[in-house]
């Protein structure tokens, strides 16, 4: 059996983390038996970060090798791609995972708006007498990640401008087709999806929240991903 090891869910999606997302639709998608299991903590993981797939072998941190880990067991994330058509779902996965989900935690966690949600949720295993201190240092050390990555540095309308060109780039490649390589979702969808429907459940309504929950074309596409391609537990 199966188990992935995975940050907990609220009421709209499988789980707060969007690579905890995109494991399980790996996961689905590859139609394999699994269960969760849910951490708060991830510090005793290999990476020290989930999500984190459990064999009954070993632990495979990281959502490309849990990709890798189902592909030598069988499964095809990019049928009938081509492999120019391959190369090119690979970079929209890193754009997803190096890009977007940047965008996600610095709308989440450098948000003084959006802050005392993320406290409550994410860290209610904390007794509530110590949990604003120890907080308030993970929160440090992701303001510096966010400073080194570049994103923190920019003030909110740059940010948002450039959120907004990814964002209309992906409309683009929408128009006429269901999925981003076209009608069969693939790997370039789990990773994207699942970093829009972070961008769009942020727990407080941000410009970004708004911004993604007010795109027809990128709304219709996270519930085709979500709903139809590849329904989650
Ligand atoms: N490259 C990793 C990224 C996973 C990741 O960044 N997980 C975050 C949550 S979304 C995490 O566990 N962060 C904890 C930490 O950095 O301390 C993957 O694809 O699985």
């Amino acid at each position: 059996m199966l188990t992935l090891l995975t940050y907990p869910r609220n009421d709209t999606v499988f789980s707060l983390s969007p690579f905890c997302v995109k494991a399980a639709l790996l996961l689905s998608y590859a139609q394999k038996t699994w269960k969760r299991e849910d951490l708060n903590d991830p510090r005793k993981m290999p990476h020290r970060k989930l999500p984190v797939l459990r064999t009954t072998r070993r632990l495979i941190a990281d959502s490309a090798n849990i990709r890798k880990f189902l592909e030598a067991e069988g499964t095809d994330f990019d049928p009938g791609l081509s492999p120019r058509e391959k190369a090119q779902a690979q970079m929209l996965v890193r754009m997803a995972e190096d890009s977007l989900y940047f965008h996600v935690v610095r709308d989440r966690w450098d948000n003084d708006m959006v802050w005392p949600t993320i406290r409550d949720n994410y860290f209610n295993e904390i007794p509530a007498l110590i949990r604003r201190p120890v907080t308030s240092a993970i929160r440090r050390s992701v303001h510096q990640g966010l400073q080194f990555h570049g994103v923190g540095r920019f003030s909110d309308s740059e940010r948002f401008e450039r959120l907004d060109i990814q964002l209309r780039s992906l409309s683009v490649l929408l128009q006429g087709s269901s999925f981003l390589m076209g009608e069969q979702v693939t790997s370039a969808d789990f990773s994207v999806a699942s970093m829009l429907q972070a961008l769009r459940s942020t727990m407080v309504q941000t410009p970004t929240v708004d911004r993604v929950a007010g795109d027809a074309v990128l709304g219709r596409y996270i519930d085709r991903v979500f709903e139809d391609a590849v329904p989650l537990p």
